[in-house]
């Protein structure tokens, strides 16, 4: 294993890239090293050409910057813009996923349709939509257009706002942060920490509040909601992952982002008999996609596509010298990867006028004829082939996954297709088999070593008997090690949950889809709030989330939202706000008396995982349900109960 990554296929890789001399992001991080001190706190600033700023964080020299900020204001502005630069990039996936919903349901958009008529109904229902007598058509097209319109809104609240349990509305509207349209609280933030604008620090968090729910309750969930809809709300599946997926004698194409509105369309066109005979005549026995970073997860949960690896995979994929082509969408996505690619014969083919990269093919998708763009790649892809430089050097690791746990899966497989319900999850909980549940999300980061922080603690919560739920790259880092699997269960979780695993035939870790899904987390939050028997909030149940690999501004947009939702919620890796004890503060302790959700940070992930449990306990004594807990036992009776 090498010390960089917890997965095997990896040493070898790094090694290959040294000798080929492609650079990678860990050259890169050596490069950057030792990276800045006021950086890495959060107290630099240089938003006005006064500065650039910086703080010195012992009180020693400068205590504020040349307008007089101080470190907690800067830090705050800092925070705020990173939530307003995540919910931005959800969002506007989430925007994307409207305009083509709209021309799907116009007939302006070849090859889309409505796939899930079922979920149309259920948004319908929560937008006021009538039905009665009218086409899916018809539905689908006032569907786009409300959920469009929820970005520009200027006034009153996001529609998604009623799917939260009243009393957390009621939090959100006494501390005055409902949101009240999308795009107006991101350009709120952009305008609040401007220089010289709002310079108190709760108040500059209190923004960033609004814009984060404006984002999970917002953009990210129209962004999910829209995509089952048009491209079916996943169910169950079998699946592969980590770079053995790929294929030596097959044209392998990587599709790496985050919105699967092309690549949906490459799927098919890669299936295509006219592709497959055309891939023969360049020698290749056939044609394979894979998946990296989200997009790899939308493919994977619906249409049982492998993923190639998470986030530190990008570089690598291409280092295996059997990659023809990696299409590229938005986010995520490493400005290195033409560079990394000129050592290999790899085309890098951007597909977003929003995301260019010198020295990538630009391939525009255009929803009036996808069709036409992705049979324009997988060609090129094809004509690639026999170009590779040598025998590939692919990896032979690979593991066996379940993916594609929507919370209508969920509802579906413990309550059964007529009774659909969160019961048996809330009474599992409530009896102890399961002490709780665990959102773990998020990224990689070359900082600390790939994966292993990720399986480290989701090992350490399932085998206390938490139910871990994932997304992003820590769903692919723990599906690697076989921790999405039914076995997995038996293996590494605690007795109480690996019973209930057994009984209903689920993994120890659901996989609930890529970044924007962690609306689904929310969703299914408010499902267990519903059913009853556990508070009558998100605070009061025993849930906790963490991203213990986090990069990416979107990570703290989530883990806000979270955070705003009432959940506790750990980070590792580095925290952005530590040059200002005010505002750490105010983020990991005040926020629980006023949102009773609240931040921590933690590297150590099993310290992280045991802060988890910890919480969980206080919840389930808040509950009075923790007497239940130290009760079980797992007679044959109770076996029996458990699987009727
Ligand atoms: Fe410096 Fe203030 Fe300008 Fe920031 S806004 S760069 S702290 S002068
Ligand atoms: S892809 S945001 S590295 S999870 Fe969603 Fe992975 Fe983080 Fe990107």
């Amino acid at each position: 294993m090498s010390e960089k990554s917890a997965d095997n296929s990896m040493g070898p890789l790094i090694d290959k890239a040294k000798a080929d001399k492609a650079e990678i992001c860990w050259d890169r991080l050596d490069e950057q090293s030792p990276q800045c001190g006021f950086g890495k706190l959060g107290i630099c600033c240089r938003i006005c050409a006064m500065g650039p700023c910086r703080i010195d964080p012992f009180g020693e020299e400068a205590d504020c910057g040349v307008c007089g900020a101080t470190a907690d204001t800067i830090a705050a502005r800092n925070f705020a813009r990173m939530i307003a630069g995540g919910a931005a990039a959800h969002s506007d996936h989430g925007r994307a996923v409207a305009e083509l919903f709209i021309a799907a349901a116009q007939g302006k958009a070849p090859g889309y349709e409505i796939k899930d008529e079922q979920k149309l109904l259920q948004v319908a229902m929560d937008f006021g939509i009538p039905v009665e007598n009218r086409t899916i058509r018809d539905i689908a097209l006032d569907i786009g257009k409300t959920a469009l319109s929820q970005f520009g809104q200027q006034e009153g609240e996001l529609l998604f706002v009623k799917k939260a349990p009243l009393k957390r509305q009621a939090v959100w509207k006494e501390n005055g942060v409902t949101p009240r349209g999308i795009d107006r609280e991101i350009v709120e933030v952009m305008h609040r920490t401007h220089m010289g604008v709002d310079q108190d620090h709760r108040n500059v968090l209190l923004q960033g509040t609004r814009c984060a729910l404006a984002d999970g309750w917002g953009g990210s969930m129209i962004g999910t909601e829209l995509q089952d809809i048009l491209f079916g709300a996943p169910v169950p599946v079998i699946g592969k992952v980590n770079l053995g997926v790929l294929k030596e004698d097959e044209v392998n194409i990587i599709i790496h982002g985050h919105e699967p509105l092309l690549s949906e369309m490459i799927v098919n066109v890669a299936q295509d008999k006219e592709m497959l005979e055309y891939a023969k005549t360049k020698g290749a026995k056939g044609i394979n996609l894979a998946g990296i970073c989200c997009t790899a997860n939308e493919l994977l949960m619906r249409r049982g596509i492998p993923i190639a690896g998470n986030f530190l995979q990008q570089e690598l994929a291409i280092v295996t010298g059997a990659v023809e082509a990696m299409v590229v969408d938005v986010q995520c996505l490493m400005q290195s990867l033409p560079i990394v690619a000129q050592c290999y014969h790899t085309q890098i083919i951007t597909t977003s006028p929003k995301a260019k990269i010198p020295g990538a093919i630009h391939i525009e998708f255009s929803e009036r004829d996808a069709p036409g763009s992705a049979k324009e790649i997988v060609r090129r892809a094809i004509d690639n082939f026999p170009r590779r430089k040598g025998k590939p050097n692919i990896p032979k690791e690979q593991m066996d996954l379940i993916a594609g746990f929507s919370h209508e899966t969920i509802n579906y497989l413990l309550g059964g297709k007529f009774r659909g319900s969160y019961r048996p999850l809330n009474e599992n909980i409530i009896n102890g088999r399961i002490r709780g549940v665990a959102g773990v999300v998020g990224c990689n980061n070359p900082k600390v070593p790939h994966d292993e922080l990720h399986v480290a603690m989701v090992k350490e919560l399932i085998k206390n008997d938490v139910l871990v739920l994932q997304t992003g790259c820590a769903a692919i880092a723990c599906a690697k090690a076989g921790l999405l699997l039914p076995e997995a269960a038996k293996q590494y979780a605690g007795s109480g949950l690996a019973e209930v695993c057994e009984a209903v035939g689920i993994p120890p870790v659901i996989h609930m889809g890529s970044c924007v899904d962690n609306s689904r987390i929310l969703i299914a939050a408010a499902a267990m709030v519903k059913e009853g028997g556990l508070g009558d909030d998100i605070s009061d149940l025993p849930v906790a989330g963490a991203a213990p690999e986090w990069m990416s501004e979107k990570a703290i947009s989530i883990g806000h939202y979270f955070v705003a939702s009432g959940v506790f919620t750990v980070f590792g890796v580095t925290w952005p706000t530590l040059g200002s004890q005010a505002l750490t503060k105010t983020l990991f302790e005040e926020y629980e008396q006023t949102f009773r959700g609240k931040w921590a940070f933690e590297p150590d992930p099993v310290k992280a995982a045991k802060m988890m449990i910890e919480h969980i306990d206080k919840k389930r004594k808040a509950l009075g349900i923790d007497k239940a807990r130290e009760r079980v036992l797992f007679d044959m009776q109770k076996r029996r109960e458990l699987g009727s």
